[in-house]
Order: C-alpha cells, then sequence, then structure tokens
C-alpha cells in the first residue's frame, strides 16, 4: 500500500476556511488560499478550451456562484445556480453552475456566493489537455511488458524488464498437432493488460483498434503529438510507435499452423504486489478460441487499412503482414464458429470470455470486408441488424459500425449509410440522455470499468460529430470529459497525477511495489460501481449508490484498477479534441 494517506495528500494542497460574505472578496480581505476539502463543487480539475460549455455541480444550497483569478483573487464571473437535481444513481442533488460565457484564458477557481468555499485551480486555455493527452498514451508505455524502463523516460518509475516471454509454454488447453502441449514458443512485447501481468487478445484488440482509429482521423495532429517515449525520434508518429508495441505482440499469438489465435498469455494465477521482474512464474499460451481469433482478424484488418498507404515504407510493410494476418485469422473462425473460451481448472487470471459472440463475427467481417473491398462480404441485413450499444470488449459491434460509417470507399455506400444512421441515432439518444441526466453525463448503467464506458460515449459521440458536423455532439463529449476529470460524485480527477484530488492508491502492482509514493502518471482508474462490493474485505463499505461506490485503495479492483482498454478512449477523446482545437475544425 502507498504510504501516502489519501486524506494527508488532499489536505496538503488545500484547506478549508470558512467565513461569511463572498468567496472571493473574504478571500482576498484575509490572504487566504482556500479550497473545497468537502466536494461541495464538483469540477473539471484540469480545465477547458475558452470556446467550450463549462459546467460545474455544486452540492449545496448556494444559489449564487462566482469565478475568481486564482492569481489575483479578482472576480471574472458572476452566475446563479440551477435547481437541484436528484440523481438515483448518485444519491444526491447538484445544482448546475454554468460558467460557458467566460471564455478568457487564465487559471481561475470557482467560488460559493455567502461563504469561502472555492475549488481549486483550473485553466482555460487551448493546450488545456496536451499533458493528459500525452500522459495517457505514456502510460501505456509504463506497461510495457518485456521492457526497461529507463530514468531518461520513466524517471522515478523506471523499473527493470520483466516477463520477457521468449520462452513461453504451450498449456494443454492449446496444444495442437504441431505444438503439443509443453511446447516453447516466443512471445514477447506488447502492454500488461492493466494492474496484472498478463496479456489478453480480446481486450488488447478493442484497445488497439481505439489507438488506430485516431491515427486514421488524425494522422497529422498525431504526428505532432511528442511523447518522451524511446522511439520519439524515428519518423513514425509516437502514438503509432506505442500501439505498434501491443500489436506486433499480438501477432506472436497466431498459430502460423493454422491462424488460430490463442486467448491469453499469462501467469497460472495472480500473483502478488511485485515488480515485474520479480515475478518469475511460468508463462503459458491458453486455448485458442473463436471470439479472440474474430478480434484479432479484425484488429489486424484495420491496421492494415490504416497503413496501407501511409508515407512511411515500415507501416506499409506492416500493412501487408496484418492483413494477411487477419486473413488466415478468418479462415480458422469460419472453420472454428463456436469455440468459446473455458478456463482451464488450472489456471485462474483473468477471462474475457464471453457466450455471445455475434457481436464479435459482426465487427470481424466488417472489418475484413472493408480492409479486402468486398462489399458483398457484407449484406444489409447484417447491418440493420445491429443493436446499437457503447463499445466495450465484450460488446463490439459498434466497432464495425463505425468503421464502416467513417469509410469512403464508394463500394460501401449504402453499408456505410445505413451505419452512419445507426451510429447517428444512437450518439443523439446519449445526447438527449446527458441532457436530462442532473450529472449532465449520458451513462445510466455502472459495470466494472465504468469510467472506460463514459470515456467510449464520448468517442461515439465525437463520430458523430464528424460525421455531421453538429455541435450537439460536442457539447454532450465535454460532459463526459468533466466527469472523469471531476465532476463526478466522487470527487476524484479519475487519471493518475492529474488534478487537485486523484487516485494514489491504484491497483496496479509496479506502482504498489515501485516504494515511489505516486502512482504512474496517466492512467484512468475503472470507476464506480457496485459490481464487487467486497473487494477489500468484508468491514470495508462503499456507498451502495453505483455513481459513488468507489474507492482510493489498493484492494479495490473493482473500482481502483487501471486497464489499456480504459485509457484508449481517453486518449481518443482528449487527442481528437486537441486535433479539432488546433485547426479549429471538425
Ligand atoms: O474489465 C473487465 C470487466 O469487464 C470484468 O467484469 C472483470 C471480471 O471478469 O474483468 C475485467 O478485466 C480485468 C481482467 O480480467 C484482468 N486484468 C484486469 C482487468 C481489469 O480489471
Amino acid at each position: 500500500m502507498k504510504k501516502i494517506n489519501r486524506f494527508i495528500a488532499f489536505a496538503a494542497v488545500s484547506t478549508v476556511v470558512m467565513f461569511s460574505g463572498c468567496g472571493n472578496t473574504g478571500l482576498k480581505k484575509a490572504g487566504l488560499t482556500s479550497s473545497d476539502t468537502t466536494r461541495v463543487i464538483l469540477y473539471n480539475q484540469i480545465g477547458y478550451y475558452p470556446d467550450a460549455r463549462k459546467v460545474a455541480l455544486i452540492r449545496s444550497d448556494a444559489a449564487k456562484f462566482e469565478v475568481i483569478d486564482a492569481n489575483t483573487g479578482q472576480s471574472v464571473f458572476k452566475g446563479l445556480t440551477e435547481a437541484p437535481e436528484y440523481w438515483s444513481f448518485s444519491g444526491d442533488s447538484v445544482r448546475v453552475a454554468d460558467f460557458s460565457a467566460l471564455i478568457k484564458p487564465g487559471t481561475y477557481r470557482l467560488c460559493l456566493g455567502g461563504s469561502a468555499v472555492c475549488s481549486g485551480s483550473f485553466s482555460i486555455s487551448d493546450s488545456v489537455y496536451t499533458d493528459i493527452t500525452k500522459a495517457s498514451v505514456k502510460a501505456l508505455y509504463f506497461n510495457r511488458s518485456g521492457y526497461v524502463i529507463t530514468a531518461e523516460f520513466g524517471s522515478k518509475w523506471a523499473r527493470p524488464a520483466g516477463h520477457p516471454d521468449t520462452a513461453v509454454l504451450v498449456h494443454a488447453s492449446a496444444a495442437s498437432k504441431s505444438r503439443p502441449a509443453g511446447t516453447i514458443i516466443s512471445s514477447p512485447g506488447g502492454w500488461y493488460d492493466a494492474g496484472d501481468y498478463n496479456k489478453y487478445i480480446v481486450n488488447s484488440s478493442i484497445t488497439n483498434y481505439t489507438l488506430l482509429l485516431l491515427y486514421q482521423l488524425y494522422p497529422e495532429y498525431c504526428r505532432t503529438l511528442n511523447i518522451a517515449i524511446p522511439e520519439n525520434t524515428n519518423k513514425i508518429a509516437d502514438v503509432v510507435d506505442e500501439l505498434l508495441y501491443n500489436l506486433r505482440w499480438m501477432l506472436t499469438m497466431q498459430d502460423p499452423a493454422d491462424g488460430g489465435v490463442y486467448h491469453k498469455l499469462t501467469d497460472k494465477a495472480f500473483d502478488g504486489f511485485e515488480m515485474p521482474d520479480k515475478d518469475l512464474a511460468p508463462r503459458y499460451v491458453v486455448q485458442k478460441s473463436t471470439q479472440a481469433t474474430l478480434d484479432f482478424a479484425a484488429v489486424m484488418a484495420m491496421a492494415s487499412r490504416v497503413f496501407a498507404n501511409d508515407p512511411d515504407e515500415e507501416l506499409r510493410n506492416l500493412s501487408v503482414v496484418c492483413r494477411e494476418a487477419a486473413g488466415k485469422a478468418m479462415e480458422w473462425a469460419r472453420k472454428n464458429p463456436d469455440i468459446l473460451y473455458k478456463q482451464p481448472a488450472d489456471i485462474t487470471t483473468g477471462q474475457y470470455s464471453d457466450t455471445l459472440i455475434t457481436d464479435d463475427l459482426f465487427w470481424a467481417s466488417a472489418e475484413m470486408a472493408l480492409t479486402e473491398d468486398r462489399p458483398g462480404d457484407l449484406p444489409m441485413p447484417q447491418i440493420n441488424g445491429v443493436v446499437a450499444v457503447t463499445p466495450w470488449w465484450q460488446e463490439n459491434q459498434m466497432l464495425g459500425i463505425i468503421s464502416l460509417a467513417l469509410s469512403d470507399n464508394e463500394n460501401f455506400r449504402d453499408q456505410s449509410k445505413a451505419a452512419a444512421a445507426l451510429l447517428e441515432s444512437f450518439a443523439g439518444n446519449l445526447v438527449a440522455k446527458s441532457e436530462k441526466s442532473p450529472y449532465r453525463v449520458s451513462i445510466d448503467y455502472f459495470l466494472w470499468g465504468s469510467n472506460g464506458d463514459v470515456a467510449n460515449q464520448a468517442l461515439v459521440k465525437l463520430i458523430a460529430l464528424k460525421l455531421t458536423g453538429d455541435k450537439k455532439y460536442l457539447a454532450s463529449a465535454q460532459g463526459d470529459v468533466d466527469y472523469l476529470l471531476g465532476r463526478n460524485a466522487t470527487g476524484y480527477c479519475f487519471v493518475t497525477g492529474f488534478g487537485h484530488l486523484s487516485p494514489m492508491h491504484i491497483h496496479h502492482r509496479p506502482s504498489g511495489a515501485d516504494g515511489v509514493p505516486e502512482p504512474v502518471p496517466g492512467f484512468l482508474v475503472g470507476g464506480p460501481n457496485t459490481s464487487v462490493m467486497h473487494d477489500c474485505g468484508p468491514v470495508v463499505n462503499r456507498s451502495k449508490f453505483p455513481a459513488a461506490s468507489y474507492i482510493d485503495s489498493e484492494c479495490s479492483y473493482s473500482t481502483n484498477e487501471i486497464c489499456i482498454n480504459w485509457n484508449a478512449p481517453l486518449t481518443f477523446v482528449l487527442g481528437a479534441l486537441n486535433s479539432m482545437q488546433e485547426k479549429d475544425e471538425e
């Protein structure tokens, strides 16, 4: 466990000073800084672009608020809060404080009228999300498996390499004629999935797709996004270098003999909270599954398309390799359409299993048809039959819809139109939900990884914005960003290393074992939900309200773990916003 207690860490940056009178005047007269330790003011702790919608939430009776310049204490905006609204998911009532009209760049705090309760500082600036976007990509670098994190790139989070994965055992469940159980294969690289040291194809697929999508839509922006990773000086965009670290590992998970893809590469059981190089347990590739093979085919087909005409020769060459790998995987999946993943008795790590894999089939079919330019392979009824849901690892059909909707291949005109209509209608419903929600977000279900769902809803809205140019999608996506960065029922900015109240005790083995008080930065934690109420033991109680049921404790794997598939949509959303802001266009 981290040595710094959360309360102490927070108290160090803030002190509550309550006195009568307007916050601004009082603060100035007293020459004091005060802050809202009781989390009455829920706000985006990083900030906003000048022209963004700016909404904070107030959990008190305050009828008036003002925004002050954080440096001078001068009041720059005065407003009235809206009537309180009760949110059944958080069990509390909040008032909207809208200060969208404040557009002047600066550093500010929001104070409640009639008291000295003020938020911490936040910025209004054109480059407000630059650092956090870079950090969200860098977090994946920190999770590289089989890789030394040097002090040059990792500063205090430097660590030796662990899990070379150059001698991995074929588990009995994965045995084949050419690779009987116990065969040793090499499968190095890739990212650790999360707080554990295992690598899973299903989750890698959606994660890699999401980052490829960022590069597909905003290649110029990606090329200017400089991240301090060792590949920084090569000609490839850093975010692509980072995603290649995992994509190349994925390629090694395909059995060259038949095209089938192993579901995961793993220890037999989760190990303790130790550094990667201390975990010397044998590693296994486990069972080929149809789900993993279809997801693999989908992301390889996508990668092949995205890199096909890249200015970089290495990526164009990789495009050919990915296309071939996708084709072989699809062939295997056609021959083996229903091999569900079944956790072997001696393996207890993450499952990423599913009993319904029609979504995976649709996603792979759509990506393959686009890559091979075979519209006939994707008849219209298949698209019309898709049920729109927020994409996540278990229901990934919308990824195929996104690819189709964005396609400019004339041969897919009908499919593309239908996909765009489906996506717009779904995104429109999300916007309508956020407009009605007291917390101004679309999320109305809280599963393990709810923050990933919020980020993916923002992603869908930004795709709808791209397709239509309608700014309502942008305003609603901003609400999702605000939520993730602090305007939520817990008051936490959910990205490590950012905000005034940020997770300190994440369920992440390196962060727990490295002796550094601060967690590895740039990770989005899973967030509130009630699916596992007692991951910290029977005596630790969490809120029964799902949107508030979060605890910043290392033991809370169900709310405070980090995971590659939650970071990827955060990177997409922030990157897309940055790119649009820089170019001032959709
Ligand atoms: O994100 C996954 C979540 O949807 C599941 O409910 C949960 C339990 O199966 O597993 C989560 O994924 C974990 C994976 O199994 C192992 N690595 C850590 C992942 C995030 O907690």
